[in-house]
């Protein structure tokens, strides 16, 4: 199944200019970049993306670090991309994270690591309407598509 995704390079990953290394593993795993923008995400956007864990311990420190810089919005699609992309990134916890994963080759621990990716299509849909318009998403065709179909 065709999937799209919602991810994010967090600030952390942004300030070590990780940002060709993460952008660049996706685009070799063949998935394709069809939205991306840079912003410092506001309290408001924060605060919507992570509705889910609003009232955990680590939720006030989450939402200050979100903020805290530069981040980039990315919406991927391909092949079961959202589980793909989770995959990729590894583990919550950069500790537990395998190596050969975003995280578990760059990350040190469980908040500040690097990525943010959408847990399932209908996350993938909600978070990809708070950072999104649908014009700000493109339905190109890629060269390599027309032989990249397995059905
Ligand atoms: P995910 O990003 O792998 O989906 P979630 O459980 O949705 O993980 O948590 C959202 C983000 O909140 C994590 O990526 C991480 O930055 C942060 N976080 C999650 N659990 C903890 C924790 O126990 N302590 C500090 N930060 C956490
Ligand atoms: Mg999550």
């Amino acid at each position: 199944m065709i999937e799209r995704t919602f991810v994010m390079i967090k600030p952390d990953a942004f300030g070590r200019r990780l940002c060709g290394e993460i952008i660049g593993r996706y685009e070799r795993k063949g998935l394709k970049l069809v939205g991306m923008k840079l912003q410092i995400v506001s309290n408001t956007l924060a605060e919507q993306h992570y509705a889910e864990h609003k009232g955990k311990k680590f939720y006030p420190a989450l939402v200050d670090f979100i903020t805290s810089g530069p981040t980039v919005q990315m919406v991927w699609e391909g092949e079961n991309a959202v589980a793909a992309v989770r995959k990729m990134n590894g583990a919550t916890n950069s500790q537990e994270a395998d190596l050969g994963t975003i995280r578990g080759d760059h990350g040190l621990t469980v908040q500040n690591n690097l990525v943010h990716a959408s847990d399932s299509v209908d996350t993938a849909t909600r978070e990809i309407a708070i950072y999104f318009r649908p014009e700000e998403l493109f339905d190109h065709v890629m060269p390599d598509e027309k032989w990249m179909k397995n059905d």
